[in-house]
């Protein structure tokens, strides 16, 4: 069995359609590429990724109940729930490990109902703009939060 810390990287709501539309806004990298790409990351970093993508706001809040004592952190891309869902803040409030925010887009240079986040009130960081690299960002930035909050 793997003694690599595990990080849950939950995403929402039609990202599993990256790649194949609106590219101009979300690149042509596809959730698979990231998917691998982010495990390669994390693997260097000691780490292991449980990747997973739903549409429903329930399983959602059930995969950050369930990372509670099973994972050492989540990164979310809750999509569209960033923008409207309380269940996914309460969630991720009572999850007790570190929460890092990831949008592949700038929300700040968007329309204005996606610059407020309910996630952001749980998260240590955001994230945003740089496309699928925002990703590998926020695996780097996990990896140096949990050596820091280890070392102590
Ligand atoms: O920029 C981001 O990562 C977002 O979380 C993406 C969400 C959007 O609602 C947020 O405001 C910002 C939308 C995800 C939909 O992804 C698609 C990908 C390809 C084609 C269509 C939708």
């Amino acid at each position: 069995m793997s003694s690599k810390r595990r990080i849950v990287v939950l995403n929402g709501p039609n990202l599993n359609l990256l790649g194949s539309r609106e590219p101009e806004i979300y690149g042509h990298t596809t959730l698979a590429d990231i998917s691998r790409d982010v495990s390669a990351a994390a693997d260097k970093l000691d780490l292991s990724v449980d990747f997973q993508q739903s549409n429903n706001e329930g399983e959602m809040v059930s995969a950050i109940q369930a990372a509670r004592g099973t994972a050492a952190g989540i990164i979310i891309n809750a999509a569209a729930y960033t923008h409207t869902s309380v269940a996914i803040l309460d969630a991720l409030l009572a999850s007790d490990i570190p929460v890092i925010e990831v949008h592949l887009s700038n929300i700040f240079k968007r329309e204005e109902f996606r610059h407020h986040s309910y996630v952001s009130k749980a998260a240590t960081g955001v994230i945003c703009g740089f496309g699928a690299k925002g990703y590998l960002l926020a695996i780097d930035a996990m990896a140096e939060l949990l050596n820091r909050t280890q070392s102590k």
